[in-house]
């Protein structure tokens, strides 16, 4: 029996939906928290408890510290769970939830500061034993010299990448000598105007990785584990479009011998909860780049293909159990693949907000829907544009694309235009049956790449 009997959920939309479903299955109580634009959001209607938190920007609704923990108080619930996005990674928040008196559902709030910096983040991994990507080794200082020296070294391209950033925000790629000292004062400039910190560092560029990741959990109690890698390579403006696990052509030698490393770390670094190291995988060799201190919007890969339900670990973990299994009794079974479902035009990409005018859901084995949206549903024009996924789940990744190309063609959203045609495209073409595709392959199937 876990000492958590009530939790605030804070967060919206599909992942809202996914956090109370996990807590219904565990029997512990609900509070929704939403903005004057979520009224109607299914787990508002489902929680036990529901409390608005503000208007719709989501700084004064879903960003509002003082009026989540003030709710969390007025409502005594136990522990909060951030979700993904929102105020998920920022780590004055986890610590702020802690020092009110509640159980932060995810890392201490150290661990998420670390990773936030990524310099740190970086120096962290590479003393737990984590392969990075050849570079810096830290942060660049005001020495140009020093600076040319590392990159010639190392060898252009090179990428010069703001400690502040993460997720595609505040990099740029330097080709040569010549544009080195003009790329790392502008890097700067942005970095401490984008995130208030100049701090940069360098790194080799790859040119045509791909982007797997691992996912890991870690309870009170000093056991790690890794649930194997996803290969998100499928992805348009740093926006992942489809996800899938286990990565094609991955070992299970390679995979058990990277997880490993990620599981040790997670020891060494006194983690909790669960996590996903961000790698490069290029040339059969994995770069860690950034760690993700939350749940991540593709987590269902990794449960359908090792039965683990990660959001119950999450709480459970929070809640001071041990992990539910050790590292030996995580299987590997079949492949899985989760479709994004976006409001939006699918050739455009404008967001598409509005009323669902009909709404049917696919189904059938091995077809899993995550979605908060219904018949009647109205998609507010305040929040991302996802409205949903699509995860099949097969005995090997042919027959899932199969059961893929099923599922979207039985799914109906009609009122707002959705990606469903986009992923379709996605699913019939031939390099993607193939597998293994590259981080750049979906820009250049769209015809948008611009070298
Ligand atoms: C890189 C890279 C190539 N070389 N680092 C973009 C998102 C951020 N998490 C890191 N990113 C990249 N870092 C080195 N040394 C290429 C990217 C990158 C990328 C990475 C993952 C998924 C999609 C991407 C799209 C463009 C660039």
């Amino acid at each position: 029996m876990s000492s958590i009997k009530k939790v605030l959920i804070a967060n919206r939309g599909e992942i809202a939906l996914r956090i109370l479903r996990a807590c219904k299955e565990l029997e512990i109580q609900t509070v929704a928290v939403y903005s004057t634009a979520d009224k109607d959001l299914k787990h508002v209607k489902l929680a036990d408890e529901a409390v608005c938190i503000g208007p719709h920007p989501s700084v004064k609704s879903y960003l509002n510290i003082p009026a989540i923990i003030s709710a969390a108080e007025l409502t005594h619930a136990d522990a909060i769970h951030p979700g993904y996005g929102f105020l998920s990674e920022n780590a004055d928040f986890a610590q702020q939830v802690e020092e009110s008196g509640f159980i932060f559902i995810g890392p201490r709030p150290e661990n998420i500061r670390v990773m936030g910096d990524k310099v740190a983040a970086i120096e962290a991994m590479q003393s737990s034993g984590v392969p990075c990507v050849p570079g810096s080794d830290g942060a660049l200082d005001k020495n140009t010299k020093r600076s040319v020296k590392i990159a010639k070294e190392i060898g252009f391209p090179i990428i010069i990448k703001a400690s502040g950033g993460g997720g595609g925000r505040g990099m740029r790629i330097v080709e040569s000598e010549d544009e080195l000292e003009g790329s790392i004062e502008l890097t700067k400039t942005e970095a401490l105007s984008f995130f208030g910190n100049e701090e940069v560092y360098m790194e080799k560029f790859l040119t045509t990785p791909r982007h797997v990741e691992v996912q890991v959990l870690a309870d009170q109690h000093g056991n790690a584990i890794h649930l194997g890698e996803r290969d998100c390579s499928m992805q348009r403006r740093h926006q992942k479009v489809v996800e899938e696990a286990p990565a094609p052509g991955i070992s299970m030698k390679l995979r058990n011998q990277i997880g490993t490393i990620c599981s040790d770390a997670c020891k060494k670094i006194n983690y909790r909860g669960a996590g996903t190291f961000e790698f490069l995988f290029d040339k059969n060799k994995f770069y860690f780049i950034e760690m993700n201190t939350r749940v991540q919007v593709e987590h269902p890969v990794t449960e359908m293909i090792t039965g683990v339900d990660i959001v119950r670990e999450q709480i459970l973990i929070a809640g001071g159990e041990k992990l539910s299994l050790t590292q030996e009794q995580v299987e590997i079974k079949g492949h899985a693949i989760e479709c994004r479902i976006n409001a939006e035009d699918p050739e455009t990409f404008m967001p598409s907000p509005g009323k669902i005018t009909q709404y049917h859901a696919a189904g059938g084995l091995g077809v899993r829907i995550d979605s908060h949206v219904y018949n009647g549903y109205n998609v507010p024009p305040h929040y991302d544009s996802m409205i949903g996924k699509v995860i099949t789940f097969g005995e090997n990744r042919a027959n899932t694309i199969i059961k893929m190309q099923n599922a979207l063609d039985e799914m109906v959203i009609n009122g707002i235009k959705t990606n469903i045609p986009l992923q379709r495209k996605i699913m019939n073409d031939k390099t993607f049956k193939k597998g293994g595709m590259n981080i750049h392959y979906l820009e250049k199937m769209l015809g948008e790449d611009e070298s």
